[in-house]
């Protein structure tokens, strides 16, 4: 995998992201999130078989993929919706997990008195967001001071052609 340390931009301030990533895509399936603009990598075979399964299990179609390398523990992902433009409306992300279990978490953006899900994803689980998820939660994958093993984390997604 050409694993890329990306940067992004929040209030002025470019900060390496905590994980390794690559976007891999049909052509001209850009995808730009907190000033980082990401061209597509041409599908790999494996990456597009297991893209072709999860079509077939989840009944949606895919033209990309953000894949993220969790080195660590000390790697993560902060508080976010998948909520670009480019996604549309109630965007239907499919979010396969590989290698060590990895904890993840879902708040709601507006309401405190709805609970957090809070959820270890294991190796070869499938997690499908849809309908308003993006709109009304956010979700993050949290550091950990256990020692664990790398994981590799895959989110298909259909976005906006250009
Ligand atoms: O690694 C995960 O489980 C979450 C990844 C994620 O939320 C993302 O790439 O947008
Ligand atoms: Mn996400």
């Amino acid at each position: 995998m050409p694993w890329q340390q990306d940067h992004i931009t929040i209030y002025g301030k470019t900060l390496p992201v905590p994980r390794l990533q690559v976007w891999m895509g049909d052509p001209g399936a850009h995808y730009q999130y907190s000033g980082l603009a990401l061209s597509p990598h041409p599908w790999n075979q494996t990456v597009a078989t297991i893209k072709r399964q999860i079509e077939k299990i989840s009944d949606h179609q895919f033209n990309s993929v953000l894949i993220n390398l969790y080195r660590s523990g000390q790697d993560s992902n902060g508080w976010h919706s998948d909520n670009e433009p480019e996604l549309g409306e109630n965007p239907v992300i499919a979010s396969f997990s590989l290698g060590a279990t990895r904890r993840f978490r879902l708040r709601h953006k507006y309401r405190k008195d709805i609970l957090p899900y809070t959820f270890d994803l294991i190796s070869g689980s499938l997690l499908l967001m849809s309908g308003a998820t993006q709109k009304y939660w956010q979700h993050c994958l949290t550091k950990t001071a256990r020692p664990v093993e790398p994981r590799i984390n895959l989110t298909f997604r259909k976005v906006a052609t250009t």
